[in-house]
């Protein structure tokens, strides 16, 4: 071998060692999963919980968050469309996501042959109730609750489950484990496992490191939503409600980080509509109390646009058809919109696009009043909070036909470094 030969070896073998060198802290996943009966609002907010998580296990380890694909909650009732195993990047904007924590869709999490091996599933459950218990942070395995088992050992010695309706995922081992505490609670135990993935389910038994801190806005502006569907609410706010981020004055940067403080607290920034989330279905029944029957949200909206003195309401709802045919007629000194897609616009959307893009809409109204505790509306809250919309023209409720309490939304206010 020529002394050059040689040398071009060398420099490769440094390559090469270099290279392999960088793996020493290799990548790790976290994947998670949450109770099935929880709907779509929620999640989002489980996913806050995890992003925060797996940002303070980032200051320690490279960790990647992968994203739970969305498949059919009880409330997407398009039945003859496959809404099963839906990519988050039909609702949500990835590379936004990804400026808070690295993220990654499931289909893209490194498989093998098409099959995906997770190493280890963690269920998270709740420590039995002690009456007079102090509380305090814990976590210990425990046996699992037989009713929240979803995990079966097969021939082969893997373990299969709900896996998020795929077929071709299994975990080498699956266990139960009570926690009572915040998502961060679970990093000493995350850091000292060896396992590469691990997966939590249940993951809405952890709680928020810190509800409501900069951190947290930060994760929250972080989930900005799908440009198609923006685009869509948009349009509509243009051709309908004669409303634009221009006129409305809630022009934002393309990127959530150079977004700063609104300061412009006026009451008249938004569209020239109110925006209404007016939650019906099991919300009717299971919370008689703080949900008004049609007539008395009708008065209730009424009331509202005249306060803020414009024409228009827009109404979101999972509302029946009877249901908003008798609000319409309620409501006739007004000029109601609703969203109200085509065939076609379902099948691209989805049905939680077309709730993302009625969210959007409420977002953007000169106020907006929602249903007591939804987490629908807690979401529409946030996206104005983050517009920087006066809180006063935000944090209201319809109240129930003989609640005169009727306590007002708690106002959880935007931070900002
Ligand atoms: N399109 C549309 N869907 C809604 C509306 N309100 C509720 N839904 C549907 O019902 C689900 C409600 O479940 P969830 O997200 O858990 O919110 P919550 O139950 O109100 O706290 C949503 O995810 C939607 O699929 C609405 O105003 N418009
Ligand atoms: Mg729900």
């Amino acid at each position: 071998m020529s002394a050059r030969n040689a040398f071009l070896l060398l420099l490769m073998l440094i390559v090469i060692f270099v290279a392999e060198g960088k793996d020493d802290t290799p990548q790790r996943f976290l994947l998670y999963d949450v109770n099935p009966g929880e709907g779509f609002n929620l999640r989002r907010d489980v996913y806050l919980r995890m992003a925060v998580l797996v940002s303070h296990l980032n200051a320690l380890q490279p960790w990647t968050l992968v994203l739970p694909p969305w498949s059919s909650p009880y409330h997407w009732r398009s039945n003859h469309l496959d809404q099963e195993r839906i990519p988050w990047f039909k609702f949500f904007d990835i590379q936004s996501l990804n400026k808070f924590v690295p993220v990654l869709e499931l289909h893209d999490f490194p498989n093998k042959n098409k099959h995906w091996k997770i190493d280890e599933v963690i269920i998270l459950q709740h420590f039995d109730f002690q009456e007079n218990s102090l509380w305090e942070e814990k976590l210990e395995y425990v046996e699992c609750n037989e009713s929240e088992i979803y995990y079966w050992k097969e021939q082969d010695n893997k373990w299969r489950g709900r896996f998020w309706n795929y077929a071709n995922i299994s975990a080498s081992s699956v266990r139960c484990m009570a926690l009572q505490g915040l998502a961060t609670t679970l990093i000493p135990f995350l850091i000292e496992q060896k396992a590469k993935a691990i997966m939590l389910d249940r993951a809405e038994v952890a709680l928020h490191h810190a509800f409501g801190d900069v951190e947290y806005w930060a994760a929250r502006r972080s989930m900005r939503f799908a440009r198609n569907l923006v685009e869509a609410a948009h349009l509509f706010r243009k051709s309908h409600l004669n409303s634009s981020n221009e006129s409305d004055n809630t022009v934002r940067p393309n990127d959530w980080k150079s977004e700063e403080q609104q300061v412009d607290l006026s009451l008249n920034r938004g569209g020239p509509y109110i925006g209404v989330h007016l939650r019906r279905k099991d919300f009717v029944t299971g919370r008689a109390k703080d949900v008004p029957s049609i007539n008395s949200a009708a008065k209730q909206i009424e009331k509202l646009a005249k306060k803020f003195d414009v024409g228009k309401v827009f109404v979101a709802s999972d509302g029946t058809d009877k249901e908003l045919i008798e609000l319409r007629k309620a409501l006739s000194h007004l000029m109601v919109h609703q969203f109200q897609p085509t065939k076609e616009e379902v099948e691209l959307y989805l049905d939680g696009g077309v709730a993302i893009i009625e969210q959007i809409i409420c977002s953007h109204a000169r106020a907006f009043i929602g249903t007591y505790e939804s987490t629908f509306s807690f979401r529409i809250q946030e996206e104005r909070e983050i517009m920087g919309f006066h809180p006063d023209t935000t944090f209201q409720r319809l109240c129930g036909d003989d609640d005169v309490a009727c306590e007002q939304p708690s106002r959880w206010r935007i931070q900002f470094d």
